[in-house]
């Protein structure tokens, strides 16, 4: 009986929430930064605007690690790479740009990397692209945790209570976004995203300071953090489909220029 309960409460604590969960586990959504289905990886910055490491104190600093190179290329996975992030402090947001637009393909189309430890310690971020580089369109985020406790500095979250937020899973491993989720919004175009956007979710639960998912739900995550390192922290942005543009449509331009300047030299 002891037995029988015990695979009870296992279970019950893994599946916790309706989302996928941690690396590793069945139906996790996690993505290897080695996975053969990634094209390419951010290739500049447009901006960043970091928060500071504790939003409550009118004195507090920005988070200081990492600078924009940071976000770059590949992600990192190994003990000594994991500060080759740029942390955003509370609230604070970067902007990425990659060599070609990301598009809406099958699947997901791009994963943003953090560098968590772990599976628990999670913080979390809240990803819009863009076309145009003004307006951006947020994930439907959704923050399925609870709301009555803040989760501390160094506090845990369950990845089954977390959707659409980047920093779901620990280092090495990208969360997934899919463009289709943002169908009918009005504002970008779904086959050309130039931009993307990571903008920490601050996750304090105190109605003075606190954001909220796309259902309205408080997002709890890690708070304070108040340190160089205060926020989320940017590893780095995936590509899996991308808008190349094809070979012909250049040629078919100039062939249809020449079109253009006999028929003007015809009249
Ligand atoms: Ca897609
Ligand atoms: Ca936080
Ligand atoms: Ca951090
Ligand atoms: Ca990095």
């Amino acid at each position: 009986m002891r037995f029988v309960l015990s695979v009870v409460f296992v279970v019950s604590a893994a599946y916790a929430g309706p989302y996928a969960p941690a690396v590793g586990q069945m139906g996790s959504t996690a993505v290897s930064k080695n996975d053969f289905r990634i094209v390419g990886w951010a290739t500049s910055v447009i901006g960043t605007l970091r928060g500071p490491t504790n939003s409550s104190d009118p004195n507090s600093l920005p988070a200081s690690q990492g600078t924009e190179a940071d976000v770059l290329g590949m992600a990192d996975t190994d003990i000594s790479d994991s500060f080759d992030v740029l942390s955003l402090g509370d609230g604070g947001k970067i902007t990425v740009a990659f060599a070609n637009p990301i598009t809406n393909g099958p699947g997901a189309d791009f994963a943003v990397f953090e560098n968590s430890i772990n599976d628990t310690f999670l913080e979390l971020a809240f990803v819009e692209v863009s076309t145009d580089g003004n307006t951006f369109v947020r994930f439907p985020a959704v923050s399925l945790t609870q709301t009555n406790t803040q989760v501390p500095s160094f506090g845990s979250i369950d990845t089954t209570n977390i959707h659409n937020l980047a920093g779901k899973y620990r280092r090495g491993y990208g969360t997934l976004f899919d463009l289709a989720d943002l169908i009918g919004k009005p504002g970008i175009n779904l086959e050309q995203i130039n931009f993307v956007r990571v903008v920490d979710v601050i996750g304090c639960i105190n109605p003075a300071y606190a954001t909220y998912d796309s259902l309205g739900n408080k997002v709890n995550d890690p708070w304070t953090t108040d340190f160089d390192t205060g926020g989320f922290d940017l590893d780095a942005v995936a590509v899996l489909n991308q808008l190349i543009p094809e070979p012909g449509a250049a040629t078919l331009l100039l062939f249809g220029g020449a079109l253009l300047a006999r028929r003007r030299r015809a009249l």
